[in-house]
């Protein structure tokens, strides 16, 4: 798995080969055009480029495995072959074996080895793990999601996941984790994960997350008439940064440029000394 850099939050790109994400749905559908964006996000400053095929928006439509397939493979071999730290954004493990033999070396699972298989695939690949919490399913999570204490409940879900993990044989050292912002939360629940993100920090794991764009933003900045993604990136820049200085050690983002720039003032100012 990919070493994190030391020091500072590795920066993850989106790279979305669907024609239905929520802010860049076909924008890359054609695999070449979501190589070059791959390689575009390498050259302005991402550590990993995430590779998914299907949309995880909330009502979003399942993609079978063969268009799964179709959509990403040719995409995350361009890209290893190229020598990018590739991660595969998918629930399924036949689409993460397969990118895996063409090069992924990190499974994102939002549903944080749900399928029986997966936790199989991934130690018997030696790949890389993010487990991350999500309240319900894609399709249904944003109907009225309800927590007692949404941060306990977030991080008792993931040490629970984590033991699933750890008890079939992943080691410790392969795995992150991710409150998952936006999949099954209000805004309020979204805010008070970011702003109690270090309690998640605390359990040694690192954690990756993911603000980029998402709804919270465009609610917390015009609740009446939120704003719409195209005009979401200073929202996201505060809170990435938020999570930055909470511990966030993985920063998934679509504006990759900006994400890095963000990242690297914050190191700038946390690191100054007399
Ligand atoms: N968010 C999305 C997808 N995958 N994975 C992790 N670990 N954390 C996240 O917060 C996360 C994720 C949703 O964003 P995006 O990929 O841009 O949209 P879509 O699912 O519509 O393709």
């Amino acid at each position: 798995m990919t070493e994190l850099p030391v020091g500072r939050p590795a920066l993850m790109g989106i790279l979305n080969v669907t024609p239905d994400s929520f802010s860049d749905g076909g924008v890359n559908f054609d695999a070449a055009d979501a190589i070059a964006a791959g390689l575009r996000m390498v050259e302005e400053g991402a550590d990993i480029v995430d590779v998914g095929g299907e949309s995880t928006r909330p009502g979003a439509e399942e993609v079978s495995v063969e268009e799964e397939l179709r959509r990403v493979i040719p995409v995350v071999q361009a890209l290893a072959s190229a020598g990018v730290n590739v991660s595969i954004d998918t629930m399924k493990p036949s689409v993460a074996l397969e990118a895996i033999d063409a090069g992924a070396v990190i499974v994102n699972d939002v549903t944080a080895l749900k399928h029986p298989e997966m936790a199989a695939v991934i130690h018997q690949t030696g790949a890389g793990i993010c487990l991350m919490h999500m309240l319900g399913e894609p399709k249904t999570m944003q109907a009225n999601p309800a927590y007692a204490d949404v941060v306990q409940e977030v991080l008792a879900f993931l040490k629970e996941r984590i033991w699933v993990a750890e008890s079939c044989g992943i080691p410790r050292k392969k795995i992150w984790i991710d409150p998952g912002f936006g999949f099954g939360k209000t805004v309020q629940h979204n805010l008070l994960l970011l702003k109690h993100l270090d309690v998640l920090a605390a359990t040694g794991y690192p954690v990756l997350i993911g603000v980029s764009r998402k709804s919270t933003i465009g609610r917390v900045l015009n609740p009446d008439d939120p704003l719409p993604v195209e005009e979401r990136l200073e929202g996201t820049l505060a809170a990435q940064v938020v999570a930055q200085m909470k511990g966030a050690r993985i920063i998934r983002a679509h504006d990759v440029k900006a994400a890095r720039r963000a990242i690297d003032m914050t190191c700038a100012i946390l690191e100054a000394e007399k």
